[in-house]
């Protein structure tokens, strides 16, 4: 035997090993592709179930009631869609047929140029109603086009915005707007609308759409509608573009952040009542120079609390901590250069697609004027520092032509691992693309589905998971996300290897749920019911909180504070201890003067973080009375003169063809022209281009 030759070998096989475990070069992207598309077998592009249309925003709810989901679809100029996972051909086929018999027929919905939808129940009988944002515009005449709102009654969908009742009332919306979103602002289980309109001046305020309990009669089916924007204080006048739902600063009530075009973004903070206060500029997220699009809520360095990544337009990608500092709310973008760097980018994602513990982020760009691929990021949790920012490589969901706008996650076919559904449109029509994760599949996960009090999806609850090691992992149950989409309605938490101990549940109300997790639930689905009154009368079962939690009397977990539990728990040289979320740190007892504090390792002093968010910029108080706007929509369409269209880069431009008054001279040059006055109603006729409703 030759023992150079053994020796040749033996280095291969080290050279290899070598490579095998060799850390990822920082920064690069990860060869190994995330996804792969499974459009051709699992949605193959045809008539019926995948139309080549123009498709925006993207929904997640059970139309047909029978516990799975269904992928809801907004078409512009085609049939909206309800796509459901057959599993004997192991594919999505559309149960909105085109047949009017189907109880479904009337969710196509063909005439309406749909772009926004969401679902959640608004009247309380436990199933989720489903609202199309429909925006007819110059392409198709004057519109007078309302959006939609369906209900299961009289054994189909119905809309009962052309209900009698809510046409007397007026309350279809009839302006131009983009993202819709589910609100259940007074934590009553029945949820309202949120409408980030699309505002010209004192013309489309943000609406606010709700079920009137004195109006209405419930064993009728009969909901009366109304609008509450003015009194719960969002009805602002922006540029209303992506909206996410959610206990962002409250720890329970649903807040709204809104990511706005040509003006501030909203953070709404709700005050406990279902009415609202903006803190956007107090907490440094209203970006007012920014053009805001796709949005999505996250707590991606598991401290607890909530943190917000969107998209901006051609400009800096954010990715917002939310720090608390002397009692004040403060965010802090930690978005790498890699990260920021601006694209043309519509729906933005935050998901575990790998299962790993760690949260990836992807941006879905839209081909515009060039190709423009998609990006996907894993934003790695680090224990006493910012997460770092990895670029990923997204495979087959790169799509450098795609054409994107819209896209959900959900994992239709049961299998633990999230499935990524795009939806494309505008100037070019494109169907939808299926896509499937290629790492991970060993890695435990759980999927955690909490109910209403009637037994409706929990939009807007909140789900923390304790684990055996990693600590306290939090989700949102958002009632928006996406842009122009909502996401399925289920906190899916990826573990890796870890297994989780128990599992709490805040609903919008207050209410909290706590149970024990078995590790025989471990890769399953838990259905988490709203607590029952008598459920409090019982002493709590004893709970396993994990490394850096344990059961408080209240029954549920909670951080523990080593600093006050174990007072000697730092060593000398560095005897400042500093309780942290699931865990603590030692510092050295740094002294700073007057205006500075200690860093966080207590090495050196730094200025103190100073509050001074800059004054919002949104325009001053304008009346808004419908009346007013609908005449002087009417007006506008009955022949004003047809101002020279702002030509803006991508993105639903439903330019005006018509304006009332010239934009504000900070406006002039900016990007997407807003709608004329009268939004919908305002809009002169004008051919349709082929091509869709953008350029
Ligand atoms: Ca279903
Ligand atoms: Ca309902
Ligand atoms: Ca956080
Ligand atoms: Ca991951």
């Amino acid at each position: 035997m030759a023992p150079s030759a053994d020796l040749g070998v033996f280095r291969m096989l080290l050279f290899l090993l070598l490579l095998r475990f060799l850390p990822p070069i920082e920064g690069s992207q990860r060869a190994e592709p995330m996804f792969t598309a499974v459009t051709s077998s699992v949605l193959p592009p045809d008539y019926d179930s995948n139309p080549t249309q123009l498709n925006y925003g993207v929904a997640v709810t059970d139309v047909d009631h029978d516990g799975d989901f269904e992928i809801v679809v907004a078409g512009y100029n085609g049939p909206n869609l309800v796509l459901k996972y057959d599993r004997a051909q192991k594919r999505l086929v559309n149960i909105a047929v085109d047949e009017r018999s189907s109880p479904y027929y009337a969710l196509r919905d063909r005439q309406g140029n749909a772009i926004g939808v969401t679902a959640c129940d608004i009247d309380g009988d436990g199933r989720e109603e489903i609202y199309f944002l429909n925006t007819n515009n110059a392409f198709s005449g004057v519109a007078t086009y309302t959006d939609k709102l369906f209900k299961f009654r009289n054994n189909r969908w119905e809309d009962i915005l052309s209900d009698e009742v809510n046409v007397a009332r007026g309350v279809a919306s009839l302006f131009a707007g983009r993202s819709v979103a589910c609100v259940d602002r007074t934590g009553s289980g029945r949820y309202s609308i949120y409408i980030a309109n699309y505002a010209y001046g004192n013309v489309g305020p943000d609406a606010l759409i709700e079920m009137d309990p004195e109006a209405s009669d419930l064993s009728q089916g009969i909901l009366a509608l109304r609008d509450v924007a003015a009194e719960a204080g969002v009805s602002k006048y922006t540029g209303g573009r992506g909206v996410s739902v959610g206990p962002i600063l409250s720890s329970s009530a649903s807040d709204i952040f809104c990511d706005n075009e040509n003006g501030p973004n909203f953070l709404f903070h709700n005050q406990g009542d279902g009415t609202f206060v903006d803190a956007a500029a107090s907490a440094g997220v209203d970006d007012p120079h920014q053009h805001g699009r796709g949005v999505a809520l996250a707590d991606f360095n598991r401290d607890g609390k909530v943190d917000i990544v969107y998209g901006n337009w051609n400009g800096p990608h954010r990715l917002y901590l939310q720090m608390s500092a002397h009692g004040k709310v403060r965010f802090r973008d930690i978005a790498s250069p890699k990260f920021s760097m601006p694209s043309p980018v519509r729906t933005v994602i935050a998901a575990d697609f790998d299962n790993d513990q760690e949260l990836e982020i992807f941006f879905n760009n839209f081909a515009h004027r060039s190709s423009s691929a998609n990006r996907l990021f894993r934003v790695i949790r680090r224990e006493h520092g910012d997460p770092l920012i990895e670029e990923l490589n997204p495979g087959d969901a790169l799509e450098p032509e795609g054409r994107g706008t819209g896209g959900v996650v959900t994992d239709f076919d049961g299998d633990g691992m999230l499935d990524l559904i795009l939806s494309h449109g505008e100037s070019m029509a494109q169907p939808l693309s299926v896509f499937r994760g290629n790492q991970g599949f060993s890695n435990n996960w759980l999927r955690v589905v909490p109910r209403t009090r009637f037994g409706a999806f929990a939009r807007g609850a909140k789900v923390v998971l304790y684990t055996k090691k990693s600590g306290a992992h939090l989700r949102i149950i958002d009632g928006g996300s996406g842009y122009l989409c909502e996401m399925e309605p289920v906190a899916h938490f990826g573990l890796g290897k870890d297994e989780a101990s128990s599992v709490e549940v805040t609903w919008p109300d207050g209410k909290m749920a706590s149970r024990s997790v078995a590790s025989e639930e471990m890769n399953s689905v838990l259905e988490i019911s709203y607590p029952r009154d008598e459920d409090r009368l019982q002493s709590p079962a004893p709970l396993e909180c994990g490394q850096g939690f344990s059961q408080q009397e209240n029954g549920h977990c909670m951080d523990t504070n080593e600093c006050i539990q174990f007072p000697f728990v730092c060593p000398r040289d560095k005897p400042v201890c500093v309780n942290t979320y699931g865990s603590y740190r030692c510092r050295t007892n740094k002294r700073c003067s007057r205006g500075y504090e200690p860093n966080e390792d207590g090495t050196a002093c730094v200025a103190q973080v100073a509050f001074l968010g800059t004054l919002g910029q949104s325009p001053g108080p304008r009346p808004a009375a419908p009346a007013a706007a609908a005449a002087a929509g009417a007006a506008a369409a009955a022949g004003a003169a047809a101002a020279a269209p702002v030509l803006v880069d991508g993105d639903l431009d439903l330019r005006p063809a018509l304006r009332r008054e010239p934009l504000p001279a900070a406006e002039e040059g900016r990007t997407e022209a807003s709608r004329g006055a009268g939004g919908r109603a305002g809009a002169a006729s004008q051919t349709a281009r082929p091509g869709g409703p953008g350029r």
